[in-house]
């Protein structure tokens, strides 16, 4: 199949998530034409059957801003009548489904098809705004397949969007060759002594990932456990968790290592993730922890329940509820059996559960059954 996928180009599970699909459907013999403002962050380097149609948008003074979208819209209609694309593949359906809905009116008869997935910021937040409620329902409503990347998602749009088409479930994967237990002395030792346990927390940094409580939970983990912290990503509640390290006089113990792309080596250096997100459609970072045998502390936010087995891969609780999640840490982080089993049974759940072979497979038979379809009209 030629196949188009749009996606933000930023670090970011969508964006990821995409990307890494894009690179298994190339490996697998189909074209993929990724339609993007700019070069996905885990494309890297050079991979057959994978083109990149990078949007050049032009300003005019006239104009008080430049028109991204449209040119995008534009961009993905020249990609489908040029490369005959048979799929069109957007995540999120801001601004993409509807420039993907755009660019099928100015292709009138091809024979492209549409397919958004929500990954949720989407639906969860964004479709909350009104002034963007009916331009998301048109792309829903337009697209030939919709999927989100978990049920709670899958459900929660159709709460809100009760006219939507049915919504496929097909959860987000790992590589479990990448996401590996394997050993980094020289790195864990930058980070923390031989005796000390390392705690991890990957976000954008939005307040909807409390990264206050992670710190807040890491206070209490410290009197107990010997331990540091290591807070990867950047975001606008950077000032106030990095205000509350030094309020908690914590300094010494924390690390704020910024953006990082490559965050495989940092999981496989980890024996804790928290994740008490206030919203987390999936969570991807917990299912990357579990393949690589690091257990979950978080919350019972979302899809995230979905992903983490309480009690088994990980601990959840309410959210905000800190005292819970530093119980729950400490007892993994001082019961060597429990935390062997926890970590052996995160990454069989991630390999048998959240494979990226078989979800890239889910998303073929979805593409081929709607060409199958338009085929049969
Ligand atoms: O979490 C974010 O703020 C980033 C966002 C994104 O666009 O990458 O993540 C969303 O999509 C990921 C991939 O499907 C999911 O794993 C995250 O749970 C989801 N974030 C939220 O729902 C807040």
């Amino acid at each position: 199949m030629r196949i188009g996928i749009s996606c933000y180009p930023t670090v970011g599970g969508s964006g990821a998530v995409a990307t890494e699909l894009g690179k298994a459907l190339a490996h697998k013999g189909h074209q993929v034409h990724f339609i993007v403002t700019d070069v996905p962050f885990r494309l890297g380097e050079f991979h057959q059957n994978i083109f990149v149609h990078e949007e050049d948008t032009s300003t005019y003074p006239v104009l008080r801003t430049p028109l991204y979208d449209l040119s995008l819209a534009a961009l993905m209609a020249r990609t489908i009548r040029e490369q005959n694309l048979d799929i069109l593949h957007v995540h999120y359906a801001l601004p993409f489904a509807v420039c993907a809905f755009l660019a099928k009116q100015m292709t009138e008869n091809h024979h492209c098809k549409v397919v958004t997935t929500l990954h949720g910021t989407d639906i969860t937040v964004l479709a909350q705004d009104s002034s963007l409620y009916d331009v998301i329902q048109l792309g829903i409503a337009r697209s030939d397949a919709v999927t989100a990347v978990s049920y709670s998602l899958a459900e929660q749009t159709q709460v809100l969007f009760p006219h939507s088409p049915s919504i496929q479930t097909i959860h987000n994967f790992v590589d479990p060759d990448v996401f590996r237990p394997v050993c980094h002395p020289d790195m864990r030792r930058c980070f923390a002594a031989d005796d000390e346990k390392i705690l991890l927390h990957i976000s954008n940094f939005r307040a909807v990932k409390r990264v206050t409580d992670v710190v807040r939970v890491f206070v209490r983990v410290q009197e107990r456990v010997k331990s540091r912290l290591l807070l990867v990503g950047e975001g606008p509640e950077e000032g106030a968790a990095r205000n509350l390290v030094q309020e908690l006089d914590l300094a010494s113990k924390v690390r704020f290592l910024g953006r990082q792309d490559e965050v495989a080596d940092l999981f496989a250096t980890a024996d804790l993730l928290l994740l008490p997100s206030q919203k987390e459609s999936f969570g991807l970072v917990a299912l990357e922890a579990m393949s690589t045998g690091v257990p979950v502390v978080g919350s019972r936010a979302g899809g995230i329940p979905e992903v983490v087995a309480h009690g088994k891969t990980g601990f959840l609780t309410e959210i905000g509820d800190i005292a819970t999640m530093s119980e729950e840490a400490i007892r993994l982080l001082t019961d060597d059996e429990l935390y062997h089993r926890m970590s052996v049974a995160g990454r069989e759940r991630a390999q048998t559960q959240f494979h990226i072979q078989d979800k890239v497979a889910e998303y073929e038979s979805l593409y081929v059954s709607l060409l199958d379809v338009a085929g049969k009209k």
